[in-house]
């Protein structure tokens, strides 16, 4: 199939020898008992039989459209039944979804559709005042499916007919598209293949000891590879639990849902778990069904996750883990310390990293290098991306992370920081370029630099200096967040505070130093 680069055959034939990759498809996740609960959404609750109907009856909706095996479709939905059905529709037929989050706006929704050729957008009617369906009338894609008031588009619920025998994806197919967290002008996306993705989710599910009574509240969005399947959503629906769809991780929308469901497992980014923290302190429902909260997508201070335990009543597991595949988690038998200290070790036996230097060298055991891994469910390359892929990889496939970190004698590793020129704003991942060039675009800026500024809460926010032009006037922040929403840029990466300057401090090769930049800060 067009977009995978494949992994080498020996490579293949070890991940297939070893168990990791197995024939198993990311159609066939429904395990649970028919009778049990899957899902849980607003006033959704669907058994596992309920659920396998609706799929089945929507993939068989999106054949009748002419949808077919090795399409895709830009998929942009909430936390909804909707986002679930759909996606297992999809995956079912073969056509892999693209997965968007809700708070991408016309810039990377359009950019999105255009490189992946997308058949299809399917998204909700609305996100408060933001309407998607205006959006959707300037894509080019045949078809637009909204769950909700569809107007003059397809409405998701009438996506349905009578089930058929669809043929089959490959497990070697492109299953679904997650997208990076970017450190280029432009977002690229990551192709994971049934097989390494089902690996991913089975394997994530049995390290962390998900089974039928599992109960997994959804806090974060479900198109995010850490909630759908680090063990997330899918991992729960390949063991038999249930999983609960929250709106958001706010503590008066997601502690009500824990009690009322007896949730025992959430993943959440860190400043989620600062909220919670604190939140507890005060709220008075009853929290005393959770056994297990995953924190990652940015570092969680160690002194924070000793917190945990005590305040919430349950044990942490830190996760470090990337769209482009590799996962490390703490053990939910690992000793206190490195549960508390380290973002956890790889998930796979088949994951090999190596820590280097700056030409590439292995470093000495505990000293700090940049995080380079392949393995059996990390990507060999980008999509339709070949020029940044030359860049990404080592010759030998090995996929540069641009994480520094320290790997411990027991394998365990420490994030001590980036290379990457990209802003973690609590989890939501900003290229610092892709932003830069939205602001270039500005009348009044001659230049621009993004760089991240430390926050107690977010970990990181987000400054832009700019050089305004001669005879220029400087832009108020405000009005530089008008600007970016009228270019269509998703609310997350637009800058929390912005700054001037004559010019740019520069390294000694002339690239400007964002370290530096970042020193004025101080
Ligand atoms: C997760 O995935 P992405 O693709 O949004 O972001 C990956 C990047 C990593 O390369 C690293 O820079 C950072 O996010 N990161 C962490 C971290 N977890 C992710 N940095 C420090 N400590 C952590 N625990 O963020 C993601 C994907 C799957 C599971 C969990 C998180």
């Amino acid at each position: 199939m067009d977009g995978v680069t494949p992994w080498p055959a020996g490579l293949e034939a070890r991940y297939k020898a070893e168990g990791y990759w197995t024939d198993r498809l990311l159609g066939d996740v429904l395990r649970g008992d028919p009778a049990a609960l899957a899902l849980v959404a607003g006033d959704d609750r669907l058994t596992y039989a309920d659920l396998d109907a609706r799929a089945a009856r929507t993939a068989a909706g999106l054949l009748a459209l002419g949808l077919r095996r090795g399409d895709r479709v830009v998929v942009q939905l909430p936390n909804t039944t909707g986002f679930v059905v759909a996606l297992l529709a999809l995956v079912r037929i073969g056509a892999a979804p693209v997965l968007a989050l809700p708070a991408h706006r016309e810039s990377e929704i359009r950019y999105l559709c255009e490189l992946s050729e997308a058949r299809a957008y399917i998204c909700a009617d609305r996100d408060g005042d933001f309407d998607y369906r205006e959006l959707a009338r300037t894509l080019p894609v045949d078809h637009v499916i909204v769950e909700g008031e569809a107007e003059e588009f397809v409405p998701l619920a009438s996506v349905d007919a009578e089930p058929v025998v669809a043929p089959a994806p490959e497990p070697s197919d492109a299953g679904v598209f997650l997208l990076s967290g970017g450190t280029t002008g432009l977002p690229k996306l990551i192709p994971r293949t049934h097989r390494d993705y089902v690996y991913n989710l089975e394997a994530s599910a049995d390290l962390c000891g998900f089974d039928r009574g599992t109960v997994y509240l959804v806090v974060l969005p479900a198109a995010h590879n850490f909630a759908l399947a680090c063990p997330g959503i899918l991992g729960v629906f390949a063991t038999g639990g249930t999983v609960v769809l929250a709106p958001s991780g706010a503590p008066d929308e997601a502690f009500p849902l824990i009690e009322r469901e007896r949730a025992t497992v959430c993943a959440v980014v860190p400043p989620i778990a600062l909220l919670w923290l604190d939140a507890v302190t005060w709220s008075d429902e009853d929290l005393s069904s959770l056994e297990l909260l995953q924190v990652g997508g940015a570092k969680l201070a160690a002194g924070r996750a000793a917190e945990i335990p005590d305040a919430l009543g349950c044990q942490v597991q830190q996760v470090f883990g990337m769209a482009e595949g590799l996962l490390n988690y703490t053990r939910l038998d690992d000793p206190r310390d490195l549960v508390e200290r380290t973002q956890g070790r790889p998930l796979s036996p088949g994951d090999e990293v190596r820590v280097v230097d700056e030409d590439g060298k292995q470093v000495s055991p505990g000293e700090v290098g940049e995080l380079l891994t392949r393995g059996p469910y990390t990507l060999r390359g980008y999509y339709r991306a070949p020029e940044h892929n030359a860049r990404s990889f080592t010759p030998d496939g090995f996929y540069r992370t641009g994480d520094l970190v320290r790997e411990l004698p027991s394998g365990h590793l420490i994030v001590e920081g980036r290379e990457k020129d990209q802003i973690n704003r609590g989890g939501d991942k900003i290229s610092a370029e892709e932003l830069e060039n939205h602001l270039l675009a500005h009348p009044a800026v001659h230049d621009a630099a993004v760089v991240g500024v430390p926050d107690p809460v977010m970990g990181e926010r987000t400054c832009a200096f700019l050089i305004i032009r001669e005879g220029g006037e400087a832009p108020g922040l405000r009005e530089l967040k008008d600007f970016l929403r009228t270019r269509g840029v998703a609310a997350y990466k637009h800058p929390d505070r912005l700054e001037t300057a004559a010019a740019f401090p520069r390294t000694p090769v002339g690239k400007i130093s964002k370290k530096a930049l970042a020193a004025r800060l101080r």
